[in-house]
């Protein structure tokens, strides 16, 4: 249709990818023997026929295995590179990255390989592309203090700083004390906040955290006065309309609320968040909810917009865009 065109066409941003989440099962496979890595699956098969989640923990078990066989800085800069290329593809202009670097430092990878692998993909391509180094929220505030202490001399290659992994039971004030240096650090800050977890989180991301953005924040729906402060305060929500369904935030795609969140005023954006475990890139994700939801032409230059302005992007370099 015109308008399926007009969105795959248009320019976009990506502001809630996981890196490690655009690890396709082929690279997985392709990057295990290269450093011999034994995996608990025997084919590409097997383990994509492994990609049928319930909730969050249980992707999160398995993309924290997928991403086992990483080890060298090449390995993050294939990863990131296949990501930019398959971006591109799908007419990203600017995409902000995050990545989980403790992940990778408890298996005795050097953070110098992580954040120097994935940087140096980005510089290398033709997408815009910054970096957001995102804390695990099951692990103690402590661990945040010392990766970020680890990560410190390669501060002017990251942008901002984030809050994923598990959500229930690990509020956004556990990491007040981190979030705060942060802040005065000068950092960009973002947490993922009422994907599984109460709209309580989303207030308390704004409030006690200082975030300048909402990674998901779908289950505001259910508070009707934050919605309304949402929209009032032009909060962004980078929504991810496959994550919700593959993890069963919403039963089908019929029910996601993106178009609600569109008509109350909200600053909503769509992105990918794990690709390759999800169903799909950005433009699988703008195709399955635009076939889904009553969204029109004006939704879908409202949601391109949406991108750039609530990117982190320097202001004469959103202003082109906008
Ligand atoms: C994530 Cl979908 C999602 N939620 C929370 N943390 C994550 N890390 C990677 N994907
Ligand atoms: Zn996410």
């Amino acid at each position: 249709s015109p308008l399926r065109t007009i969105v795959q066409q248009m320019p976009k941003a990506e502001l809630h990818i996981h890196i490690e989440g655009s690890l396709e099962p082929e690279l997985i496979f392709a990057l295990a023997q290269r450093n011999n890595v034994s995996l608990a699956y025997p084919s590409v098969e097997a383990l994509r026929a492994a990609y049928a989640f319930t909730d969050l923990q249980s992707f999160l078990d398995i993309y924290y295995a997928g991403a086992s066989v990483l080890l060298k800085e090449q390995d993050f800069y294939d990863m990131t590179a296949a990501y930019l290329q398959r971006a591109a593809a799908d007419n990203v202009r600017h995409a902000e990255i995050f990545f989980d670097p403790q992940t990778h430092t408890a298996r005795g990878v050097p953070m110098q390989a992580v954040i120097d692998g994935i940087y140096r993909a980005c510089q290398d391509s033709p997408v815009s592309a910054t970096l957001i180094l995102s804390f695990l929220r099951h692990l103690p505030e402590e661990d945040a203090f010392a990766t970020l202490e680890a990560a410190l001399p390669h501060r002017d290659k990251f942008i901002g700083i984030g809050l994923d992994s598990s959500e229930r039971g690990n509020p956004p004030e556990k990491f007040a004390r981190v979030f705060a240096r942060c802040k005065e650090l000068g950092f960009h800050l973002v947490a993922h906040a009422g994907e599984e977890g109460p709209p309580a989180y989303i207030s308390t991301a704004l409030d006690t955290l200082q975030v300048e953005r909402i990674d998901h924040g779908v289950r505001c729906t259910d508070d009707a006065a934050l919605v309304q402060r949402l929209a009032r305060e032009q909060v962004a929500l980078t929504v991810c309309p496959l994550s919700n369904i593959k993890l069963c935030v919403f039963g089908d795609m019929g029910q996601h609320n993106l178009l609600q969140l569109l008509d109350a005023g909200i600053m909503a954006t769509v992105n990918s968040d794990d690709p390759a475990y999800f169903g799909g890139y950005m433009n699988a994700n703008f195709e399955a909810a635009f076939e889904a939801l009553p969204l029109g032409l004006h939704h879908a230059q409202r949601l391109a917009r949406n991108s750039f302005a609530a990117s982190f992007l320097p202001p004469a370099q959103k202003q082109a865009y906008l």
